[in-house]
């Protein structure tokens, strides 16, 4: 038994995980359900570092040190069950079980439970930025027990992306708090990519400008508060011409955006614990109603707003207004997004660092960016910070925005341009600074109709009116 951490399922996320430890240093036992990509992994790359190839379940678990140190990198769901299933019977308590895939943190939860009682440490963990970051270095959220932290931590560490001299790994907390976290950190990418697309949209059909020139404005917003890494590929992605027709290539490219799950697992989870993600919900939303071809036709052509378009001292001025309208509902998803992650650790008990959070995302996963570190830093300053709207200089900002923010989406709506992120972010930020809100219609009408009862503002208790008895005074219930 030589190696330090086994790998099972070699496709392009294990693969490139296991040569990320072998290049850094680690003797990397391999294994995959069908070896040929085992043995290719080894032709191609095993000039890398210290391999060993195993084609059995035993001899993969024979060439672990102990505790065995066990990464699972297989397609998520049933397929994790079936390898764990398979694994555990070989393992003895101490040893490790790290899942990498993208599994739901409730499934975490239950199998970390079942191993648990086999004494074995079940490690659910969020690995983030794809195929390269699984090579170069992603952005690691693991869950599961300190004490398996304590052994996995440092190589874990070793091998994520580091900024600044710090990784882009901290343990989150306990059992399925990783994946959680892994869950909102792709909710969080749902939203910041649907606002893009709205700026993208805003500045072609109200700007007038072409893709490349949008591509142009995108660069030079990636050298300011906006620079990530996001903003820097799709000034790509705008750049981009199809080789065939000569055409930008987003005009060429079906307009149905597909979501592959973790998405629509953040805005359930959402609403299960009454953490209002609506950014996150309509980025989720949009990318649906862009692949409902149906309902798409039978709107289609409906009347929409006017269209004149803008000249070009005008369309500058409103790049900028589009600038502020992205970046103050930018920090309202990402506000959105930690506040889910505070309410995720109260309902299942993790004590997550917020800001730690902050600082692993910097780097290695899909939203890494600059603006990552202020947040940082606010958690850093105000461990108890409620809000990034409680730390100055984010409301700060968010003040000076306020009003191009409103003239953006007041334009999207004349022009009949759909901004279902940019609106949510805007209502979202009036919701919560309204000093009064039309809810209390709505207790009156719960209570019309149900009997639910309300709270009054002046006096303590729970009270309800008999509506088809006028002049019969209303019932305290609590009492
Ligand atoms: P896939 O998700 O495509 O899974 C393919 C791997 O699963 C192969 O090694 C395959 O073995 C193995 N496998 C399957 Br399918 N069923 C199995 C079973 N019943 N028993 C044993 N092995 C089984 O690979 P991936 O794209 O590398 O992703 C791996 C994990 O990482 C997934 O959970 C994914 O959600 C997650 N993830 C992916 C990305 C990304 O950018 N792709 C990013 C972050 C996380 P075979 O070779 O024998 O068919």
């Amino acid at each position: 038994a030589s190696a330090q951490i086994g790998v099972t399922g070699l496709a392009v996320m294990g693969r490139n995980l296991a040569r990320n430890f072998a290049r850094n240093g680690y003797t990397v036992a391999v294994h995959n359900r069908t070896p040929a990509r085992t043995r290719a992994l080894v032709e191609e790359f095993g000039h890398e570092g210290a391999f060993v190839p195993a084609e059995s379940l035993q001899d993969f678990v024979a060439a672990l040190e102990r505790p065995r140190r066990l990464l699972i990198m297989v397609k998520a769901g049933g397929p994790t069950d079936e390898v764990i299933g398979e694994f555990a019977p070989l393992l003895e308590a101490g040893d490790m079980i790290i899942d990498g895939g993208n599994a739901h943190f409730l499934d975490t939860r239950r199998r970390e439970q079942g191993l648990r009682e086999l004494g074995i440490h079940f490690v659910g963990s969020g690995v983030s930025g794809g195929e390269e970051g699984a090579l170069h270095g992603p952005s690691i959220m693991p869950g599961g027990s300190a004490e398996s932290y304590a052994v996995l931590g440092p190589m874990l560490e070793k091998i994520s992306a580091h900024v600044d001299g710090d990784p882009c790994c901290t343990h989150i907390g306990t059992d399925g708090a990783g994946h959680f976290v892994k869950m909102v950190h792709n909710g969080i990418e749902y939203a910041d990519m649907q606002l893009i697309a709205e700026a993208y949209q805003l500045l072609r059909e109200v700007g007038g400008y072409a893709p490349a020139e949008i591509a142009e404005i995108f660069r030079r917003w990636n050298k300011g508060r906006l620079s990530s890494y996001l903003i820097e590929i799709t000034a790509e992605v705008l750049a981009h011409t199809d080789a065939d027709t000569g055409k930008p290539f987003v005009d060429i490219v079906q307009d149905a955006a597909e979501q592959k799950g973790t998405g629509r697992w953040t805005v359930q989870t959402a609403l299960d614990l009454g953490s209002p993600v609506t950014a996150i919900a309509q980025a989720t939303f949009a990318r649906v109603a862009s692949s409902r071809a149906q309902l798409r036709a039978a709107y289609r052509g409906l009347p929409g707003g006017t269209d004149q378009e803008l000249r070009r001292h005008e369309a500058e001025r409103f790049t900028e207004q589009v600038e502020q309208a992205l970046y103050a509902s930018k920090v309202i998803a990402y506000d959105q997004g930690w506040t889910m992650i505070r309410d995720g650790a109260a309902e299942y008990g993790w004590d997550i660092d917020l800001g730690a959070v902050a600082r692993i995302w910097r780097g290695g996963c899909i939203i890494r960016a600059a603006f990552l570190d202020r947040i940082r830093a606010a958690h850093a300053a105000d461990p108890g910070l409620a809000s990034l709207l409680a730390e100055d200089t984010f409301a700060a900002e968010l003040a000076d925005a306020q009003v191009p923010w409103r003239e953006v989406v007041a334009v999207a709506a004349h022009r009949g341009i759909p901004v279902p992120a940019f609106s949510a972010s805007l209502a979202f930020y009036d919701t919560l600074r309204s000093a009064h809100l039309p809810a209390a219609l709505i207790q009156g009408l719960r209570d019309f109709f149900g009997a639910h009862t309300y709270h009054r503002t002046d006096r303590p208790g729970s009270y309800h009116t008999h509506w088809a008895e006028p002049g019969r005074p209303e019932t305290r219930t609590d009492q």
